[in-house]
């Protein structure tokens, strides 16, 4: 809860921090990519390390006092390699973009070819859209996703062979199907090139070992920390040893300045929470979630794209599912209560703002203790406001019934 200090200070801040409380705690969140801290997490968030400067790394500061900051970047590192059994861990990335960006600067020359996936099939923008910086720094290209949702792993070797990709990424942000991570792995041997998976999603489902591991498969593994993984915003990179002095270098100095030793702190806390058994349930958990609510939305005929999910998130078509573009339902939902993001669809043939389909996560309604019954009757839910005439005494109908749900089931750990 916010302290008295900032109501009295600042009038303003607060009403608008009052307002973003109350609607995480009386609406769903279902964008996949986000989640609830725990309290401790929320705690070392606002300490005083937020005032320390700490160019370098542990013991290699360009700053004095830092008997404190080291430790706790330490720790962070420690429990990061542990919780993913890496070699090494740089923990400072301020985001997953960062991540990206500080791998593709440590492992590559302007210049040289990245293969990544396509966006629209599931990729993320740092892997290479056009509309990004990076494209006009490297040369990427694409690959996409089958009819079937799954990627055709010798279409995806014969394009390494032609293009020669001294890169070959693997990593998505709205692919819901498991990758091989020993192709991918065969291929960029094959190919002579450098792997990299960017497991920003699926981050806490590989802690929680709900989902198998692509840290020993890959050279360099980035992620986020604020996803599945369930810690502050920020990004991290995971790496082979002989990786590491290149890695380390580019995030500081090459890329960024100060850590945010605030953060940092933050992280240490998640990955120790990550560490316990607990957080195994909670991993196998989401992916039982994910699966009644494909089981349902299956059911009802909607058409769930990709073959369906092995993951945490579904992605729906809802221009064929439900006559609404992706932008119309991302609406319908949110005037229920539930939040989703509008997203792309392999090759969508329309565009971004209001694209055909949704995105649908699961990894926020596990945290706040929901299982498989109340992810049946969310469904129930969201298709009768997708399904439905879309009045507004019917949303408000269902308003309620969420508001009932959530009650029900605090964000309270
Ligand atoms: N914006 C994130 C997501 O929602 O997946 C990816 O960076």
């Amino acid at each position: 809860m916010p302290s008295n200090r900032l109501k009295k200070q600042d009038k303003a801040v607060y009403a608008a921090l009052q307002g973003e409380e109350k609607r995480q705690r009386i609406g769903l969140e279902m964008i996949a990519s986000e989640n609830y801290v725990s309290q401790a997490v929320l705690e070392a968030l606002g300490t005083v390390f937020t005032n320390k400067y700490s160019e370098g790394y542990p013991g290699k500061r360009y700053y004095g006092g830092q008997e404190y900051t080291d430790v706790i970047e330490t720790l962070s590192i420690e429990r990061a390699k542990k919780l993913f059994g890496a070699e090494h861990a740089n923990v400072q990335p301020l985001s997953g973009a960062m991540a990206n960006i500080a791998a593709y600067a440590a492992l590559l020359e302007p210049g040289d070819t990245i293969l990544g996936m396509d966006l629209s099939h599931g990729g993320h923008l740092t892997h290479g859209h056009p509309v990004t910086f990076m494209s006009k720094v490297f040369r990427f290209v694409r690959y996409k996703t089958e009819a079937d949702g799954t990627i055709d792993y010798r279409k995806l070797e014969a394009l390494a062979m032609k293009e020669k990709p001294k890169l070959l990424l693997a990593g998505f942000s709205s692919y819901t199907r498991q990758l091989d991570y020993e192709k991918f792995a065969k291929i960029g041997k094959k190919v002579g090139a450098i792997t990299m998976m960017d497991m920003a999603h699926i981050a806490g489902l590989v802690a929680a070992k709900a989902l198998p591991s692509p840290v020993p498969h890959f050279d360099v593994v980035t992620l986020t920390t604020h996803k599945s993984l369930r810690g502050p915003r920020g990004g991290m990179i995971l790496c082979r040893k002989p990786f590491a002095a290149a890695i380390d270098k580019a995030v500081f100095p090459g890329i960024q300045g100060g850590p945010h030793m605030n953060i940092i702190a933050a992280k240490a806390v998640a990955f120790g929470e990550a560490l316990r058994p607990e957080f195994r349930r909670y991993g196998k958990q989401v992916l039982k979630n994910a699966k009644a609510l494909e089981k349902f939305f299956r059911a009802k005929k909607a058409l769930v794209l990709f073959g369906g999910t092995e993951n945490h998130m579904l992605m729906l078509d809802t221009v064929a599912s439900y006559g609404l573009s992706g932008k119309e339902a991302e609406a319908r939902l949110d005037a229920v209560g539930i939040t989703v993001n509008k997203n792309m669809i392999p090759d969508d043939p329309r565009g971004p703002m209001d694209p055909s389909g949704i995105r649908v996560g699961v990894p926020a309604l596990t945290t706040r203790g929901m299982k498989e019954a109340e992810v049946k009757k969310i469904a129930e839910i969201m298709q009768a406001a997708l399904a439905g005439a879309g009045s507004k005494q019917e949303l408000l109908k269902l308003q309620k019934e969420v508001a009932r749900l959530c009650k029900k089931f605090p964000i309270n750990h």
